[in-house]
This record gives structure tokens, C-alpha cells and sequence, in this order.
């Protein structure tokens, strides 16, 4: 993996198109434009989309301007790695030929003076139970292979329903808030009792910084329309930035 990196999520692009959708598509582009170095590595880090689902063929072009981009920032010569989020678990080899590496479970990275443990963030929660089966399940071949079966449309609205109401919680309140970040400080002490330095995740969308013992956790917040918020890792420090 080529330093830097850059870390960044939940972008949640939309199969159908909008404004909202379009000024996000130019806020990673300004992104990518922003960049001083030619080369690096892009981490995706999940919720890419806000839903895909790869068909064996004939895929609809919802995503094309966002995959020509892709291979733009390939080409410019960077790597790009993806880690599936609940939203975009369906990947395929159609969305893999664009990035250098794409993933479906967590990743420990080792490079330069870090190593770092990278998740989406998802089913972590211990109220999260309901959650984690209903995630095996949609995961499933047998899941996929009936859903891919429905017509397109359909499926899409069906999606779309679920995404609508499953939405990562972006209001929570103070109380269930400090909950949450003392669950996934739990999370972290365990991965950083295996070594990690450092751990970073998104989903919750929202940005948090914790640390203890030179061990950190950070919560990467969200790419919208008027913010892209993004991580940078040179080898030796990460820095919290946005655009
Ligand atoms: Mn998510």
C-alpha cells in the first residue's frame, strides 16, 4: 500500500440522481484536485453508495460517473482500496476492477510507523443483536441469489426503503451518544491489546477522537455536500482533515 493514505466514507451516493447527489459527486472531485502528492493510496472506507448491488450481468450505469472517476484517480497513480459498508456489501467484480483492492471484513494495516485497524463501524454495538443476523442474512449467498432474481426496479425500491430506514443515526442524543462511544472504546481496547495503534472507522457520521495510552480511536465524519471529511496517514502521524 502506497503512503499517504487517505481515509474517507460514507459518502452515500444515491442511485438516482439528484442535486444533493450531483454537488456531492464535485466535493470528491474537489477532493481528489486537492491532493498535493500524485501518488498514494485511497482508502474507501464503506457507504460508498448508498446502495449496490452487483448483478452477474447487465448492471445498471447508476454508478458510472462515479466509476469513470475511479479509474481516473487510478490512472493518476494511486491505489484505491475499499472496505464494504452495510449499505454496499454487494459488490462484484465489475466494482473490484476499479480499485487496487477491495474488502469485506475488517483490515489491520501495517505500514511506516502505525499499525492501523480500519472498519466500516457497522455491528459493533451490543444492542446491535437484531442487527448482526439480520446482516448474515442479507450477506448470504442464498439472499443474494433470490434478490438478484427480483427485476431490477423492484429491487431498487426495495432498497431504497430499507437504506431510508435504516439510516446510520445522524441525531442522536448526549446520553446514548457517550453509550455508543464507550462501546466502540471497548472495541478498540481489544484490538489495540493485539497490537494496533491506531483505530478508525465511520458510519456513525460524526467525528470523534479518543485516546489512552498513546492508542487512538477515530471516528471519520461523513463526505456530504459541503463537507468531505477525510483522514491522512504520511507513515508517521494522521491528521483529521476536511474540505
Ligand atoms: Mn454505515
Amino acid at each position: 500500500m502506497q503512503l499517504p493514505i487517505y481515509f474517507f466514507g460514507d459518502n452515500h451516493f444515491s442511485p438516482t440522481p439528484s442535486l444533493s447527489n450531483d454537488k456531492k459527486i464535485k466535493k470528491l472531485e474537489e477532493f481528489i484536485n486537492s491532493l498535493e502528492e500524485n501518488k498514494g493510496s485511497i482508502f474507501i472506507m464503506g457507504d460508498f453508495f448508498d446502495y449496490y448491488f452487483e448483478y452477474k450481468k447487465n448492471n445498471p450505469d447508476y454508478f458510472d460517473d462515479i466509476f469513470s472517476m475511479l479509474d481516473k484517480i487510478k490512472k493518476t497513480g494511486f491505489e484505491i482500496y475499499f472496505m464494504a459498508g452495510n449499505h454496499d456489501y454487494w459488490i462484484g467484480d465489475k466494482f473490484r476492477s476499479y480499485t487496487t483492492k477491495s474488502f469485506l471484513v475488517d483490515q489491520t494495516i501495517s505500514i511506516g510507523a502505525k499499525k492501523i485497524y480500519v472498519t466500516h463501524g457497522d455491528g459493533i454495538l451490543s444492542w446491535d443483536k437484531g442487527y448482526r443476523l439480520l446482516k448474515t442474512i442479507l450477506r448470504s449467498r442464498i439472499f443474494n441469489f433470490f434478490y438478484s432474481m427480483l427485476p431490477k426496479s423492484l429491487a431498487l425500491s426495495i432498497a431504497k426503503k430499507i437504506s431510508y430506514e435504516r439510516k446510520d443515526s445522524h441525531q442522536v442524543n448526549n446520553a446514548l451518544l457517550e453509550k455508543i462511544h464507550n462501546e466502540l472504546i471497548q472495541f478498540s481496547r481489544k484490538e489495540w491489546d493485539k497490537g494496533a495503534d491506531l483505530v478508525i472507522m465511520g458510519h456513525y457520521h460524526h467525528s470523534f477522537h479518543y485516546s489512552e495510552n498513546n492508542k487512538e480511536l477515530i471516528i471519520i465524519d461523513d463526505c456530504s455536500e459541503n463537507k468531505f471529511n477525510y483522514i491522512k496517514y504520511d507513515g508517521q502521524s494522521v491528521t483529521v482533515n476536511s474540505i
